[in-house]
């Protein structure tokens, strides 16, 4: 098995899960995906972080079967899928897993991700996150708000964390990434999470 570290419980970080062939191909796969959009949040601004939802999408704060423009979701592929059940197997060491939604999210050089929960998911099971490209500082914090005690760690490309148990409504953000970082080979700028979910819907 591979090395993991469990940074509280039910957080676990498995680095480098992801060798470059499986990476290049989830670059090429994030690429293929349309509807990338930048959120409006409650502040009135835009959210930095481009995004695209297959299987349900989301909607300031909610999923639903159609765009703000009424054009159809991307379904989530059963690729998807297994690649989410290996994960969670990779982590927990249990089967079982059945997500139904990705959040894709491309960070360029400036773009950032404020601390938040995430709480839109009526299902209480684990994320599973991969990480692409630049690498970023991840910073994950406690379950009552959005400030100190917190942890600051580095996702780098082809990380899987998977986020379940008592760390699934941890607070948690990315203060900045570290552009330049990522390896030529990737051919991408910036950086892309993948992130599976079980929508409970
Ligand atoms: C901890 N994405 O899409 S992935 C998000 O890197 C999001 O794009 C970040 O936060 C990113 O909502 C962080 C790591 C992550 C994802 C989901 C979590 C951590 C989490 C859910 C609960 C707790
Ligand atoms: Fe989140």
């Amino acid at each position: 098995p591979r090395p993991r570290s469990e940074l509280a419980p039910g957080a676990v970080h498995v680095p480098d899960w992801l060798d470059l062939d499986e990476q290049r191909s989830l670059v090429e796969a994030c690429r293929g995906w349309r509807g990338y959009r930048q959120t409006r949040l409650p502040s009135g601004g835009l959210m930095s972080v481009r995004m695209v939802c297959l299987g349900w999408h989301w909607l300031p704060y909610r999923y639903s079967r159609t765009r703000e423009d009424g054009s159809p979701v991307e379904p989530f592929p059963s690729w998807l899928g297994d690649l989410g059940r290996r994960a969670v197997t990779e982590a927990y060491g249990h089967a079982g897993y059945e997500p139904d939604v990705a959040l894709v999210n491309y960070y360029d050089a400036t773009a950032k991700m404020g601390q938040h929960q995430d709480k839109d998911e009526r299902s209480l099971e684990p994320v599973v996150s991969l990480s692409l490209g630049d690498t970023c500082v991840f910073r994950f914090g406690n379950t009552e708000n959005r400030n100190r005690p917190y942890t600051d760690v580095e996702l780098r490309s082809g990380d899987l964390f998977v986020f379940g148990g008592p760390s699934r409504l941890a607070f948690h953000g990315v203060p900045r990434t570290l552009p330049g970082t990522a390896d030529p080979a990737l051919g991408l700028t910036g950086r892309l999470n993948l992130t599976l979910r079980v929508s409970g819907l």
